[in-house]
């Protein structure tokens, strides 16, 4: 079937969905078969020669049963191994023709589907959700012209400028070589030892020692194309452009403690409030925002635009919100559709094209390549959830896995024989055509001088944080280096950071008993040789802003608790009202509540009734949870007799979550956190939901890190 460029589109029509239909099965009522479509009438025995003899090499059906599962596993992603995607829309708000003449950017009637995967960098594809790690935030756009795939982070940074560095980076990051440990972590030698060696990893480091490198779910994490890419317009002007997601659910972080703690309760934490979100008609929506600088402008930054260790501080160059992307379907298959998408930058569509930015270009080589081992060849394409919209009509042929049947003897251009087809595209028939750059420049192997100032932005973010913020990094700093044997590494790193920021220096400097260093002359490890020094320090501190408010997660909280979770600690002769009254209101406001108790099966309230318990105080934990709810009736005795329920309360307040009581209840706080003087900032005793409610969108009590006075 050919496909129209614009018919699938319409009349809110969802063509990926359509597509994928066309290869999904359900064994529902059928016969068990082998591949080849005979009919099984025994699964339960192998072929044998008597009831107690060999099994016979002729058992065909055996065979292609323990073949297929021998090669049921295929090799993990490199990098981004552990992920979970989910299908959804994207809509624009407004046509961006005067920047771009991509199809989806200009039609606010289309509704483009979207696969999106979010992952985490360094482990393997069994490892936990919730390292200190970058995040990946991939969304493959099926447009009527193709796919176009926008392969981010949750960090607008990265941590190298140049693709010849990213085997290094890697090697670097994963497990160390001769023992594999650790895994998903980068709070080992190796690690630091490169980035003691690397000034232009400072930015991304900075960023990953944030509290963006423990975020509280995908769902709450902001999203970033990275480099800058180039819009292009229908007369072929070109604008230089940022991509940004931002999520309707907040931007929220964990505690260090908590995400470590979570790793061992919940190590799926991420991919099941993803799937649980959505499973539960819970959408989470990312609004799409670009940064646009015209052509002209290029060099009117302090920074390069072709640097990947840099942003555009927002109070440079506002987001403008051109549409929104909803993930609304899970998968119905994780390997068939998370495992097996392939995601690449440079599967791109008329209207965006690339820069020069030499990461980028080493990444437009990668992603094609790892995908043939990957997934056994090249004809990856032809998986279902790989698959363009369009038609793929052309000359390639055969392969491994070749799914397509190309009728005819044709398959070169020109050609006579075939009528000339397939046609080459005339741009004006959306044919794609690279944007015409004017290069006159010697081969070299150097980098940019415009590249050398590593650390005025990472100075930048360190100062725009909120003390919890600035708190959380020198700690995270404390923790990987603490991690680090080797005392010179540590070292390196901690003069380093005297570069960015002198109290983040002095106080990680005493938190590892080392004193930070000003070097003679600025750290020149990573700098090529030939580098003009004084130009680099020239770049220094002379970004338009010395605060960036946009930077900091403190001032992107959310307006309403959909898909929070929240814990209702019970028990029996429990006061209805937990059921009737905060259960429900808290379900209506759209949070995740679950009820839990010392026990499974059903509690029963003072007036008898029952109901269902979602979780015991053996299964649950209150690291899973973002605030915690202690009902009241006869049932306060029970739980402050319960070692559990007190534990599950005060790591709570540790975590600095809110928390709440029934009025009748605040009698267990004093049981739980006895060292805590109440009232105290988000912990409300008087049963007042609302309060609650906005406690619960304030997320965290930071404050209360300065004077821990719970143990938990
Ligand atoms: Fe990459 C996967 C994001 C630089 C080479 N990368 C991968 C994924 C994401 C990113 C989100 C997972 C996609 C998925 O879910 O399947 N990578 C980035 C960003 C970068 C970046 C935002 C810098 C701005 N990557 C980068 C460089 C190289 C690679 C410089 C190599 C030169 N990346 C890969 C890869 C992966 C990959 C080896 C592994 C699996 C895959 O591609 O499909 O090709």
């Amino acid at each position: 079937m050919k496909i129209n460029e614009s018919e699938p589109f319409e009349n809110g029509a969802n063509p990926k969905k359509e597509q994928l239909g066309k290869y999904t099965t359900d064994n529902q009522g059928e016969f068990l078969n082998t591949n080849q479509g005979l009919k099984i009438n025994d699964d339960q025995n192998s072929l044998k020669a008597g009831d107690r003899g060999p099994t016979l090499l002729e058992d065909f059906i055996l065979r292609e049963k323990i073949t297929h599962f021998d090669h049921e596993r295929i090799p993990e992603r490199i990098v981004h191994a552990r992920g979970s995607g989910a299908h959804g829309v994207f809509e624009l708000f407004k046509p961006m023709g005067k920047y771009t003449k991509a199809k989806f950017l200009n039609d606010t009637s289309i509704k483009t589907p979207v696969f999106a995967r979010f992952s985490t960098v360094q482990g393997s594809r069994g490892s936990t959700d919730m390292p200190r790690d970058v995040r990946g935030f991939a969304v493959k756009f099926y447009t009527q012209e193709g796919n176009y795939d926008l392969v981010g982070n949750n960090m607008p940074v990265f941590f190298i400028q140049d693709a010849t560095k990213f085997p290094d980076l890697v090697h670097a990051v994963k497990p160390e070589p001769h023992n594999e440990i650790p895994q998903a972590a980068s709070a080992h030698d190796t690690f630091w030892d490169f980035v003691s060696l690397m000034p232009e990893t400072m930015h991304n480091v900075i960023w990953k020692m944030s509290d963006r490198g423990i975020p509280r779910s995908v769902r709450t994490m902001e999203g970033f194309g990275i480099h800058t890419f180039r819009f292009i317009n229908d007369e072929g002007k070109s604008h230089f452009v940022k991509f940004h997601w931002k999520p309707k659910q907040g931007v929220l972080g964990l505690a260090w403690d908590e995400a470590q703690r979570i790793a061992g309760k919940d190590t799926d934490y991420h991919r099941r409030d993803l799937w649980e979100a959505i499973d539960e008609g819970h959408y989470p929506e990312w609004e799409l925002g670009v940064q646009i600088v015209a052509q002209e402008d290029e060099y009117k930054f302090p920074f390069d635009l072709l640097d990947p260790t840099k942003l555009i501080p927002e109070e440079m160059v506002p987001v403008e919100i051109i549409g929104k992307m909803t993930l609304n379907r899970n998968p119905d298959n994780f390997f068939a559709e998370t495992e097996q998408v392939a995601f690449h930058p440079g599967h791109l569509v008329p209207g965006i094209d690339f820069t020069n930015d030499p990461l980028l270009q080493g990444r437009l080589f990668s992603y094609t390549d790892t995908q043939i081992s990957r997934l056994g060849g090249p004809n990856f394409h032809e998986i279902p959830i790989n698959k363009s919209i369009p038609e793929v009509t052309n000359n390639q042929r055969d392969g491994m896995h070749r799914m397509q049947i190309n009728k005819g003897k044709v398959s070169y251009n020109p050609n006579s024989i075939g009528g000339g087809c397939p046609f080459q595209a005339m741009i004006s028939e959306g044919g794609f055509s690279s944007f015409e750059e004017r290069i006159d420049a010697s081969k070299i192997r150097q980098r940019s001088k415009s590249f050398f100032d590593h650390f005025s932005q990472p100075a930048l973010f360190y100062q725009s944080m909120s003390d919890a913020e600035k708190r959380h990094i020198q700690n995270a700093f404390s923790f990987e280096l603490g991690k680090v044997k080797i005392v010179p590494i540590r070292q390196r790193v901690v003069n380093m950071l005297l570069e960015v920021n002198e109290e983040l220096s002095q106080i990680v400097g005493k938190n590892l008993g080392l004193t930070p260093e000003r070097l003679p002359q600025p750290i020149t490890d990573g700098i090529p040789a030939g580098a003009d020094l004084e130009h680099y320090h020239s770049f220094k501190n002379k970004l338009p802003v010395n605060d960036a408010p946009s930077l900091s997660m403190a001032n992107k909280l959310p307006t309403n608790i959909i898909a929070r979770r929240i814990a209702i600690l019970t028990a029996d002769g429990v006061n209805d009202e937990a059921f009737t009254k905060v259960k429900k209101e808290l379900c209506d406001m759209g949070a995740m509540v679950s009820v839990i108790a010392p026990h499974h099966g059903f509690v029963s309230t003072i007036s008898g009734d029952e109901y269902p318990i979602d979780e015991s105080l053996l299964t649950a934990a209150s690291v899973v949870f973002d605030a915690v709810y202690v009902a009241g009736g006869n049932s306060t005795e029970t739980l402050a007799g319960n070692p559990d329920a007190l534990h599950f309360v005060a790591e709570a307040y540790k975590h600095c979550k809110p928390i709440a009581t029934a009025e009748d209840a605040s009698d267990f706080l004093n049981k739980a956190i006895p060292e805590v003087k109440l009232p105290a900032k988000g912990v409300t005793t008087n049963g007042d939901l609302a309060e609650l409610v906005e406690n619960i969108k304030l997320h965290r009590f930071w404050d209360r890190e300065e004077n821990p006075k719970v143990p938990a």
